[in-house]
């Protein structure tokens, strides 16, 4: 079979390749002729330049700029108070539009002179019309987005405004460009050469992100460094900033809580002290001097080990609101993160965030708000939503999502992660009766806020193909049109990438399309069935551990999945650590009580005893097992459908994908033999028939040792052994 030619994926979804229907081919010539531009500016030259590439790549030709707005075939650029806008009959429509919204609107000339018809273009036009120049560039990045999964020019007709106001990426890069959790290579960021030299893949990178709506960038880790708070580190900071600006994405930096102690040496880092907020204010005041569009903070406080306000006896909110206040005037925002838990507080883990910061509802400024994981754990492949959604109605709420695949098999397992996000955004807070999704939360409509926004930890390096599997681009292209839209489907999103990413052939599209979507519950299957977690192997997290029982409680297995000789399960019931509790009714009763509860949440809620019956008629260990083999076997599905599609996509890109589904096979398996030989030594019942036996032994298993996990900056690594002093 002929394969089209080999592809390395650093085009992402923006490859623009032209159909392969000659027939089609020959009407996207006929219909597009030139782009103008009405007005002038960076934004305006980068959505033109990108219309430029994108339509002369469609059309295997090339599109010129043009000046005439009127002439047939014309992609006309224009933002609001632009003349041209009536000609089109859409400046009502932008109208009622936010800053970033766009209208696409094409139009037949019915009286277009022969000679137009007789050149061979279409006697009809295009409008991109933005509300300010960033709309009109996210209009263009559509308008290409139309063309290439298929649409035909003369039927387009969109307004569209984002539903969010911040829609950000969270890069986890170190100074050292390593990247915490980064499983893609090194960060794109390269300190050591910034400012004087910007890596064009910058560029490449805002392009990307603002294709799919994306228009901030968090650029460093949250377990933070103060460094990057100091002059030479923010020209560096700027120099990433002026190249992101003409794509409308802000920067946004982390900041560590006792910067003005290890900068400056204050005595201390007390909210209430005067100097130290001073000390904010000038920083602070220094970043916009040099970045007049900054965008604010991400603060990790008091959790893992990051100093924070708890440490000067003062409350999370005196810390936010301390760099707040700093960053008000300019118009920043403080977003401050409720992954707190603490291994000295006996409460459960999955409470303390929610412990914490809903008695703090109304105590922050107007400039802060509370960045919360979608699930009261850690990122896991499933977990219930988390319970602040909807308990503080006086606080925006952003939600934050992991692209890096930590705990869903890093950049080597596909794993299509929208299903997972809009579970989440799906789900019911009760907060103003029935229908009060997160999704509603997080939009403002709910609560009557106009700070909202979702936030994402990438999964980006400077890997080739940005992400290492060819699949992950999908997760860092679902997130930004989620952010846009959280009403679009996965399934839509997932065809929309397939289509841009590798073909519009449906013979390709269908069968991936459907191993896309199975993918993340086959993952939930082979490592965290009916609502288990973090059973992952300590530190790198890379594999199975469910045995995992030394160091932080907090940080074992055995906390989470309490697997003992009566049954399995976290029993957050009243009888238990009453996690339910923080859940509004009627979910709160449904939750608790063990034969309502969602099997898919079972063993998150309740300890279950072994031999208890299921929906499925097994008994809970049965069920177990029969979930883990189920998870192997979606996985093989995959390869098999993959196979298939030999010769629809490129060579390269293909048997990539198929020598990690290979992998994914295997450590699907390894998952599966691990943990239910390791819970088999507490069932004691035997592996029901149809489960495949294990390959190795639990001990076997327990001993497998990995070093230089990507990830991680503190390696594993064996011990040096003392050795005899030298002797001549
Ligand atoms: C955990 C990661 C850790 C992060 C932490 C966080 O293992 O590296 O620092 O989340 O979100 O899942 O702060």
């Amino acid at each position: 079979m002929t394969h089209p030619p080999d592809e390395d994926g650093y085009e992402l979804w923006l490859r623009y390749s032209s159909p392969r229907d000659p027939e089609a081919l020959l009407r996207l010539r006929q219909q597009l002729s030139a782009v103008v531009t009405v007005g002038s500016s960076p934004t305006l030259a980068a959505a033109s330049a990108e219309l430029r590439r994108g339509l002369g790549s469609l059309c295997g030709r090339a599109i010129p700029a043009g000046m005439d707005p009127t002439v047939p075939g014309a992609i006309v650029l224009a933002a609001s108070g632009a003349q041209v806008l009536n000609a089109f009959g859409v400046a009502e429509k932008l109208h009622g539009l936010g800053r970033e919204g766009f209208v696409i609107q094409a139009k037949a000339d019915d009286d277009s002179p022969d000679s137009s018809l007789a050149s061979g273009l279409w006697g009809g036009r295009t409008l991109i019309g933005g509300v300010t120049d960033v709309g009109v560039l996210y209009g263009a990045f559509h308008f290409l987005r139309l063309l290439a999964t298929g649409h035909d020019v003369v039927d387009i007709s969109v307004a569209s405004e984002p539903k969010l106001a911040l829609r950000l990426l969270n890069h986890w890069d170190n100074l050292d460009r390593t990247i915490e959790r980064g499983y893609a290579g090194f960060s794109l960021w390269d300190w050591q050469k910034l400012p004087d030299y910007v890596d064009p893949r910058c560029r490449d990178y805002a392009r990307a992100c603002a294709s799919v709506g994306i228009n901030g960038s968090v650029l460093t880790n949250v377990n933070a460094n103060s460094l990057v708070l100091t002059e030479p580190y923010i020209e560096k900071v700027a120099a990433l900033g002026r190249v992101f600006r003409a794509y409308g994405i802000r920067v946004f930096l982390t900041a560590r809580f006792s910067a003005p102690i290890e900068l400056d040496g204050l005595p201390t880092a007390d909210p209430r002290d005067k100097d130290v907020q001073a000390w904010w204010r000038r920083r602070v005041d220094n970043i916009y001097r040099v970045l007049p569009d900054f965008g604010g903070f991400v603060v990790k406080a008091n959790s893992e080990g990051q100093p924070g306000p708890q440490n000067y006896g003062r409350s999370q909110a005196e810390g936010a609101n301390l760099i707040a206040d700093a960053l008000a005037e300019h118009g920043g925002v403080m977003m401050w993160r409720a992954f707190v838990y603490d291994h000295e507080v006996p409460e459960d883990r999955a409470k303390q965030a929610y412990s914490e910061f809903k008695p703090l509802d109304g105590s922050f400024r107007a400039n802060v708000a509370v960045q919360v994981k979608n699930g009261p754990v850690d990122f896991q492949p499933r977990e219930p939503y988390h319970p602040l959604f909807g308990a503080m109605p006086k606080t925006p709420l952003l939600l934050e999502l992991q692209l890096a695949q930590e705990y869903l098999g890093c950049a080597t397992h596909l794993c299509y992660l929208a299903p997972l996000f809009k579970e989440c955004l799906d789900s019911d807070t009760f907060a103003d009766g029935p229908g009060s999704t997160v999704a509603r939360v997080i939009d403002g409509s709910l609560q009557n806020h106009t700070l909202t926004g979702m936030c994402a930890v990438t999964n980006i390096g400077n890997d080739r193909n940005w992400c290492g599997h060819p699949f992950a681009a999908a997760n860092w292209y679902a997130f930004g049109r989620l952010a846009w839209d959280h009403a679009l489907s996965s399934g839509d999103i997932a065809e929309e990438w397939l289509r841009q990413t590798f073909s519009n052939d449906k013979r390709f599209v269908d069968p991936a399309l459907e191993m896309m979507l199975a993918s993340r519950e086959a993952v939930v299957d082979y490592m965290t069935p009916l609502g288990l977690h973090h059973l992952m192997a300590v530190g790198h997290h890379y594999g199975p551990g469910p045995w995992v029982n030394e160091g932080r409680p907090d940080w074992t297995s055995v906390y989470f999945h309490r697997a003992d000789a009566q049954g399995i399960g976290f029993d957050r019931t009243p009888r238990g650590s009453n996690a339910v509790e923080q859940y509004p009714e009627p979910l709160r009763a449904e939750l608790a009580d063990q034969a309502r509860c969602p099997e898919e949440l079972l063993l998150w809620f309740h300890h279950v005893p072994w031999d208890q019956p299921l929906a499925s008629g097994r008994t809970l260990w049965q069920e177990l097992c029969a979930r883990y083999q189920r998870g192997v076997d979606a996985v093989r599905r995959m390869q098999s459908s993959w196979g298939d599609l030999q010769g629809a996509v490129d060579a390269a890109r293909f048997v990539h994908v198929e020598n990690l589904l290979r992998i994914q096979e295997q450590e699907a398996r390894w998952w599966r033999d691990a943990c239910v030989l390791y819970f088999q030594t507490f069932s004691k019942r035997p592996v029901p028939e149809g489960y495949e036996p294990a390959e190795k032994t639990l001990d076997e298993y327990r001993a497998l040792r990995h070093y230089y996990v990507p990830g991680i900056s503190n390696p594993f690594v064996p011990k040096a052994p003392r050795l005899p002093a030298k002797s001549r």
